[in-house]
């Protein structure tokens, strides 16, 4: 029997069978959860909607985070399925492409900064908020996907890092907020991975390599690895922890002089 059997869990941000979200909706599948999807778009509903039955689902609603309408929706149309929530998967990121490229003081925009903040931080927040009736009094758990540049200034990564540290201060707050009632929040800060979100960053490749080559396991992450991680984030395997991050980089964050 699977550690999250009679679980119901909420993943956002599938775009591809590259997505971090897939690797997440994947393992906890495998581990007995019922499944529920978003997408972003109209475009991508028709491939999320085939990914929803590939672990066993046919909930799959639409959601985009920068609408108020969308996220009450979703949460109402969700209720009408689902009498609870076990776990919400917030795994999404945007800042203009424009803030990825270059110096960050020469890329730093208001507009930028906001645009980043809102998308990768605040949503998390929001969803939060919108499903914490949904959570209540059932050992629920929050978790949401960092990366490094939260922490260390990483070139290009620019807005987003600081948006990503916003978004990791979210979850200490969250975690201090919805302890009381049973929630628990954490972070995975991931290593890179050639998805969606990483293609057309130029250099994507370089660094890739650059981490293959220096980090203590002397190869990248999978999205299968960091999908398990997150099955146990979500599980009550993981119930004496909250509020904290959790590196599944294969090492990389400990070095020094890498
Ligand atoms: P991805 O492109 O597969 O996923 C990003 C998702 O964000 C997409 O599904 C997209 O639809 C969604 N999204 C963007 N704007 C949205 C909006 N307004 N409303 C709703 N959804 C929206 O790429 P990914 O790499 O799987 O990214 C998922 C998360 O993992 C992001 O938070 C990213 O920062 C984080 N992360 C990625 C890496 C990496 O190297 N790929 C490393 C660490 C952390
Ligand atoms: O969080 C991310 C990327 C998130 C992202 C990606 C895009 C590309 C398309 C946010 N916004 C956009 N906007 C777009 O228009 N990662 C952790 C992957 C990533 O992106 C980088 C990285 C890494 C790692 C950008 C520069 C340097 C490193």
């Amino acid at each position: 029997m699977g550690f999250l059997e009679g679980k119901k869990i909420l993943v956002t941000g599938v775009a591809s069978n590259r997505s971090i979200a897939w690797g997440c909706a994947e393992a906890m599948h495998k581990q007995g959860a019922e499944i529920a999807l978003t997408y972003q778009n109209e475009k991508l509903k028709s491939r999320v909607v085939e990914m929803a039955s590939k672990c066993g689902s046919d909930i799959a609603l639409p959601l985009d985070v920068g609408k108020d309408e969308d996220i009450e929706a979703l949460f109402a149309s969700l209720a009408k399925r689902w009498d609870g929530l076990d776990a919400i998967v917030h795994s999404i990121a945007f800042a203009p492409r424009e803030q990825l490229e270059g110096d960050y003081v020469d890329a730093v925009t208001r507009e930028g900064f906001a645009t980043a903040h809102e998308i990768s931080s605040y949503s998390f927040a929001a969803l939060a908020k919108a499903g914490r009736a949904m959570m209540e009094g059932r050992n629920g758990a929050l978790l949401t996907m960092s990366y490094l540049g939260a922490v260390r200034a990483v070139p290009h990564y620019n807005v987003m890092g600081v948006a990503k540290a916003s978004l990791e201060a979210n979850v200490r707050y969250l975690s201090a907020s919805l302890g009381p009632q049973g929630t628990r929040v954490n972070a995975i800060s991931a290593g890179p991975i050639r998805t969606l979100a990483a293609a057309g960053i130029s250099d994507f490749r370089d660094m890739l390599k650059k981490v293959e080559e220096r980090t203590p396991m002397r190869r990248n992450v999978t999205i299968e690895e960091v999908g398990n991680a997150a099955a146990f984030l979500c599980s009550d395997l993981s119930s004496g922890i909250t509020g904290d991050v959790l590196y599944v980089d294969t090492g990389y964050h400990i070095l020094g002089l890498g």
